[in-house]
């Protein structure tokens, strides 16, 4: 296929290689697989990477909201879990305000329960009883996230969404269905978006003829990729 990207998803992609935040090679991931290619968001630390990632955050959740299949229900609160998710929550809540006029809260967990001031784990806006959107970097097993789902459960908030900048589009825990099914399957299906995806980046290396490393990434999906 020859089929191209939005411009957004080739900035961001574009971008992330230049800072090293997307990688070939052979990383060892969390779940343990051995996968031809690393996305390193905290890399992502510029103003200008942080601006277009944002706002590929920003119209991935407007997108979600207003068109597209209309699968984000609206919400209250974005959360993004400890440390990575902390300063994209930040500023898509930021833009959600001044690019759509979309008025949320943002919260963000500690690692490690504070015992003294104001004590507890969580941080900023309330989730207690609010709708809550996760905001989070890479999707591949789905531990992440599904840490992410159970800290707002446990603070009171109903997770009505959850998004990515990346879903590697992998098999989830039982190694059979995909990620994004059981994670849709604990929050609602069509809930789980991303900016990008594991066949945007297949798209681009194949655009730009890098033969070798679009090899390894097919080799990959025929492990790991959705079935
Ligand atoms: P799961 O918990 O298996 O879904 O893996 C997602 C987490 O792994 C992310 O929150 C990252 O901490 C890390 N990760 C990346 O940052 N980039 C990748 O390309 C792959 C992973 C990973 O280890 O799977």
């Amino acid at each position: 296929a020859s089929a191209s990207l939005p411009e957004y998803q080739n900035a961001l992609i574009e971008q992330a290689m230049s800072v090293d935040a997307l990688k070939f090679g052979s990383f060892t991931l969390k779940s343990g697989r051995t996968s031809p290619y690393f996305f390193n968001a905290g890399l992502l630390c510029t103003g200008p990477i942080l601006a277009t990632l944002s706002n590929a955050y920003a119209a991935t959740i407007a997108k979600a909201l207003v068109n597209d299949e209309g699968t984000l229900p609206e919400f209250d609160v974005l959360f993004g879990p400890a440390y990575k998710g902390i300063p994209f929550a930040a500023t898509s809540a930021l833009l959600l305000h001044t690019q759509y006029g979309i008025s949320v809260g943002f919260a963000y967990d500690r690692k490690e329960v504070k015992d003294h001031g104001e004590g507890g784990k969580m941080v900023g806006a309330s989730v207690q009883g609010k709708r809550v959107v996760i905001l989070d970097d890479v999707m591949t097993s789905g531990k992440a996230v599904r840490i992410a789902i159970e800290t707002v459960r446990a603070h009171g908030g109903e997770v009505v969404g959850v998004i990515q900048a990346l879903d590697r589009e992998e098999v989830g825990q039982d190694g059979v269905s995909s990620t994004v099914q059981e994670i849709e399957g604990l929050i609602g299906e069509g809930r789980v978006k991303s900016i990008l995806k594991m066949r945007d980046l297949l798209v681009w290396l194949e655009k730009n003829a890098m033969t070798k490393e679009l090899e390894s990434m097919r080799d990959y999906w025929q492990k790991y990729g959705l079935k």
